[in-house]
């Protein structure tokens, strides 16, 4: 067992297993058993239309596997994958499962300060990288984590590796290799972040896969489902809601956009009758305007899921008309509960709410800043624990001990309203953190790295409202000394300490002293309203 992570107690876990949820099959046994069952079928396609069937896919995981142990990776190693929406992820993905290895999954927008971090705390012996995405070259960014973060024996390249491994290199004849523990740690993802630092959140082989198929089961996927990946697949929504994993377990086909523009997006639900993908709001919204002057056919498309952060009434009653398709509102956590509109649900559910819970086992507490149950209907901070909800983060057990309540329950940080149909509303939030059109960026964090510039005294990183992606970031600043830095000069200052572009502060506000609360801390709250009406006269009243 990985050590550092925090297993259900036993009885729940009995539970789930008696339940059927946990079926005690290993993650990677999704891609064999339909391999075995439908070889010939199409699982996989990428955007420039090359094509792998069941057995293409399961052969080149079982190679790679081969060549990862034959470099050395082991069972129990962690490995961070950093790829696009490529094949080379989805291979390398079932790869490590099947090495035993535990893939570590960061967003290709991650920087050194990110990616440095998960090295550190999950103690990775190797990083996957793409060679340049985006003019940026991975390979420079592997060298200086490299050179933090000894642990690191390997770089995995896809593409022009330079001087390190070519993940195409992984090449080996397949040979048996021990199954995992199907309880154990199948893999981490990354949390969006409340504190400092961003967090790891184990999944297991059982837990995973029951989210993927759970997941598949209520949205209808099946053999002929066509599921485009448009979010990355490093993120829980797009890889496990159903998602990738979802879709190859029941035998459909995924198609990989590299990216979620309409251009992209559309030409390949075209060209490949897509029937189902998952995008954020603000990706919703684009769409809904894209189709007035893209021509693609996308007539195909029965079901867009939206999810990452909350989806307007309006624009969602606007969904199912412009793509003639139906909505689903997601509202899922990387942590776990993902909750779900119902196909079948009424309009007004489909538009008015976040959807109702996945599992019959997932349980939902609403409480107030005291702990306490509030009323039903009433708005409180959601609590939950369940079949494929974590117990603890990796290696986090300070954190943990805040975020949990004894008895095991999460604390999501969501403000919500849950109707008689069970069904949830966000109406808001605990945390301290940015919701940036899904990307979510912890205040924390953000303040911390802007304490480091030279002439910055104090920072307050608050959320502002924004149309189209709901909230932007807004970085309010006590200045040390006469010249207060820019907003510009704070961007290059932050990306030179390698902070990921989306957390880049999307405005800057230099204040003489922050407004404070009663005991003395920053009035994060009035500082929201004093940037909301400050928006309101800049727009000329008009919102
Ligand atoms: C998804 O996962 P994460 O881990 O990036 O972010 C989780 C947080 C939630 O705690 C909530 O604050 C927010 O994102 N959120 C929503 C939402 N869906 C997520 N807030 C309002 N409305 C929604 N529909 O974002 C995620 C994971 C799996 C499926 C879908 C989304």
């Amino acid at each position: 067992m990985l050590d550092g992570w925090v297993p259900w107690p036993e009885p729940f876990a009995r539970r789930y297993r008696d339940a059927g949820y946990w079926e005690g099959r290993p993650l990677d046994r999704l891609l064999r058993d339909r391999a075995r069952a439908d070889p010939d079928r199409t699982a996989l396609v990428d955007a420039a239309g090359d094509r792998w069937t069941y057995a293409e896919l399961d052969r080149r995981a079982d190679r790679t596997a081969a060549g990862l142990r034959g470099i050395g990776i082991a069972a129990g190693d962690r490995v961070i994958v950093q790829l696009p929406n490529t094949d080379a992820f989805v291979v390398l993905f079932f790869a490590l499962l099947r090495a035993g290895a535990v893939p570590v999954l960061t967003l290709p927008a991650h920087r050194e300060s990110e990616i440095t971090h998960v090295a550190e705390v999950s103690g990775a012996v190797a990083y996957a990288v793409p060679d340049v995405l985006d003019g940026f070259d991975h390979r420079a960014l592997a060298r200086a984590v490299r050179a933090a973060v000894p642990s690191i024996a390997h770089v995995l390249v896809a593409g022009d590796a330079a001087e390190f491994t070519a993940l195409a290199d992984l090449d080996a004849e397949p040979r048996p290799l021990p199954a995992p523990d199907p309880g154990d740690v199948a893999l981490l993802l990354l949390s969006g972040g409340t504190t400092g630092k961003p967090k790891l959140i184990p999944r297991t082989h059982d837990d995973y896969t029951y989210n993927a198929r759970a997941s598949a089961e209520i949205c209808g996927f099946d053999q002929d489902t066509v599921y485009l990946v448009v979010l990355p697949t490093a993120h829980n929504f797009a890889l496990a809601c159903p998602g990738l994993l979802g879709t190859l377990l029941v035998g459909g086909t995924v198609v990989l956009s590299p990216t979620p523009s309409p251009e992209d997006a559309f030409a390949l639900i075209e060209r490949e009758r897509v029937t189902a993908t998952a995008v954020v709001p603000p990706i919703a919204l684009l769409w809904l305007e894209a189709v007035e002057w893209e021509e693609a056919d996308l007539s195909s498309l029965a079901l867009l899921q939206v999810g990452g952060s909350r989806l307007g009434a309006e624009p969602a009653a606007r969904v199912a008309p412009a793509l003639g398709c139906t909505l689903q509102q997601v509202f899922g956590m990387a942590e776990g509960l993902l909750n779900y509109t119902r196909l079948d649900d009424t309009a007004d559910l489909v538009t008015g709410t976040q959807g109702r819970p996945l599992s019959p086992d997932d349980e939902i507490r609403v409480v107030d800043e005291d702990g306490h149950d509030v009323p039903p209907g009433e708005r409180g901070e959601l609590l939950t624990r369940g079949p494929y909800t974590l117990r603890g983060y990796y290696r986090a057990p300070g954190h943990n001990a805040r975020t949990f309540s004894d008895d095991g329950f999460y604390r999501t940080g969501d403000l919500v309203r849950v109707l008689p149909s069970g069904h949830l509303v966000v109406e808001g939030r605990a945390k301290d953190q940015i919701n940036r059109g899904g990307d979510k960026i912890s205040a924390e964090e953000l303040e911390n790295h802007l304490l480091a510039h030279p002439a910055v005294h104090d920072a307050a990183v608050i959320g502002m409202p924004d149309a189209t992606m709901g909230e932007r970031t807004c970085a309010y600043l006590v200045p040390r000394g006469q010249q207060p830095p820019t907003q510009r000069e704070l961007a290059g200052f932050l990306t030179a300490r390698g902070v990921a572009g989306y957390k880049l502060p999307d405005r800057v506000e230099v204040v003489e002293v922050f407004p404070r609360t009663s005991v003395g801390k920053t009035d994060k709250k009035e500082l929201g309203r004093r940037i909301a009406e400050r928006l309101r006269t800049e727009d000329g009243g008009v919102n």
